[in-house]
């Protein structure tokens, strides 16, 4: 039975996104995001949105309104779970809609008795520290709610890209090992 692939945030839909595009078919991909210019560069699988309205003047969304705003969909997630046995959520941690989502998701996912397995990236060292921090409370939270844990080890791999990497191509190489694990 093929899994559910659940893609949450930038940089879990920007990996999956780079792993299609070498070949990559045997899942069900349902991509979640706050932004709606990082859903519409996925070219398959089910679009989730969870763009809050903007408020008090902020354009990105408040953690508290991410959470009720899965709490509201959260049948239609159950629905979207149905009939897999496995769920892969791939995220990474440190921004926003990763950090606070994934837990959630991953929580829905094991509800419904899917074997729940997150595939996630922790902050590069050159990322701000306040990154880190929320990033290690992520990680917290969603290690209570999954079966299987696999945290890619993100500053080892700098070493093997020289000694000057610009950020995106870091990103990048980031991309090309997430979905694989
Ligand atoms: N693999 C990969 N990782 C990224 C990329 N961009 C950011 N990251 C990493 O993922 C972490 C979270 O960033 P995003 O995924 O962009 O954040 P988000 O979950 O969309 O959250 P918000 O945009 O803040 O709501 C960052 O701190 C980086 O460590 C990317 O293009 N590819
Ligand atoms: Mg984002």
């Amino acid at each position: 039975m093929i899994p559910r692939v659940i893609a949450i945030g930038g940089c879990g839909i920007r990996a999956l996104t780079r792993r299609m595009e070498s070949g990559f078919r045997n899942a069900d991909i349902i991509a979640i995001d706050t932004d709606r210019k990082e859903l519409t560069a996925l070219k398959k699988g089910e679009k989730v949105s969870f763009c809050p309205e903007p408020k008090r003047g902020f354009h990105r969304p408040f953690p508290e309104d991410l959470c009720q705003k899965v709490e509201e969909e959260k049948e239609w997630l159950v629905d979207l779970m149905h009939g897999a046995e496995t769920a892969i959520l791939v995220s990474g941690m440190g921004g926003t809609t990763g950090t606070f989502i994934s837990p959630l998701v991953a929580g829905i996912a094991r509800g419904t008795a899917l074997f729940t397995v997150a595939v996630v990236s922790m902050p590069f060292g050159f990322e701000d520290k306040r990154r880190r921090s929320k990033a290690e409370k992520g990680l917290e939270d969603l290690r209570k709610q999954v079966n299987s844990l696999i945290v890619i080890p993100v500053n080892s791999i700098l070493p093997l890209m020289g000694v000057e990497v610009p950020l995106q191509e870091a990103f990048n190489t980031l991309d090309g090992i997430l979905p694989h694990s």
